[in-house]
């Protein structure tokens, strides 16, 4: 079984000074507000150069109940940093996890007013069915999902320059995730071998990032694994359900008003998406 990879500092919950409940929701606080008003912010670890993973992950799931409260309906989640092309883009060196709501979900079109700088990048979606929890087998991964596609996620930073984070910082920021599109499901086959599928990300018809499938965690079901062993660790108990994008498998790309950004995912329905002012 393949886990988290190698080389890479380990997560673990409470490593360091961690905040009280006060800071870490007036964090939550200030990321949420950035959010509703699309404006940048400063670093957190510029203020709390000691931001353990734990507290970031608290502050994520703080931000989350912010949304639910508000309305919003989790679908899924979002894995980060699962390839080396986007470990390399962001300078940071360990998978990460985010939470999907409903509304985050894109058809056709996406609007770039009430975003701050949003990039977009190339990933396969899975859907879990069976509820999944703890240390499973890529097997388990498998049997537990019912449909997979070619997925683009728009991530949308809300530090300032999205650039030079570090990994509390960018968990905090609910792993830079904004919105998300689905392509043409297919039943996924146990058996399927996803990892050797050409992937494609167009900009106005021209290829702009490639990549086979096994740049996302080796193979992109090893995604699912890696994020039941991170949910483990950082909100023991909770089983992943719904949707769940695996991770990039290239850099992402700057988006810009008229753009028309296409994936193609070898054996599957080309995905499109409008880029609008
Ligand atoms: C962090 C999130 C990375 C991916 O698919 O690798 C990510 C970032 O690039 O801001 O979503
Ligand atoms: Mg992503």
């Amino acid at each position: 079984m393949t886990s988290l990879p190698t080389g890479h500092p380990p997560h673990r919950p409470d490593d360091g000074p961690t905040l009280d409940q006060a800071s870490l929701e007036r964090l939550s606080g200030i990321l949420d507000e950035a959010l509703q008003n699309a404006h940048e912010v400063a670093r957190l670890t510029e203020t709390f150069p000691n931001l353990t993973l734990g507290d970031a992950y608290r502050i994520q799931r703080l931000g989350i109940e912010k949304r639910i409260a508000r309305g919003e309906v989790l679908s899924g989640w979002k894995m980060g940093l699962t390839s080396e092309a986007k470990r390399q883009q962001m300078g940071l060196h360990s998978p990460v996890y985010g939470e999907l709501t409903a509304p985050m979900e894109v058809k056709g079109a996406f609007k770039i007013s009430g975003h701050i700088h949003p990039k977009i990048e190339p990933e396969i979606a899975f859907h879990v069915k069976k509820p999944l929890q703890g240390k499973i087998t890529r097997e388990q991964a498998l049997e537990a999902c019912d449909w997979v596609c070619p997925a683009l996620e728009i991530l949308d930073s809300r530090y300032v320059g999205f650039k030079y984070f570090s990994l509390p910082d960018v968990v905090a920021d609910n792993s830079s995730s904004s919105r998300f599109v689905l392509g043409t499901p297919q039943k996924l086959d146990p058996k399927v071998d996803l990892k050797s599928r050409k992937m494609e990300l167009l900009l106005n018809g021209a290829v702009k990032e490639s990549a086979t499938a096994d740049a996302i965690s080796g193979d992109p079901v090893e995604s699912l694994v890696q994020l039941c062993e991170l949910l483990e660790i950082h909100q023991p108990g909770v089983a992943v359900e719904g949707w769940v994008l695996a991770g990039a498998a290239t850099s992402a790309i700057v988006l810009e008003p008229g753009q028309t950004i296409a994936l193609r995912v070898e054996g599957f329905e080309e995905l499109t998406v409008r880029i609008e002012p």
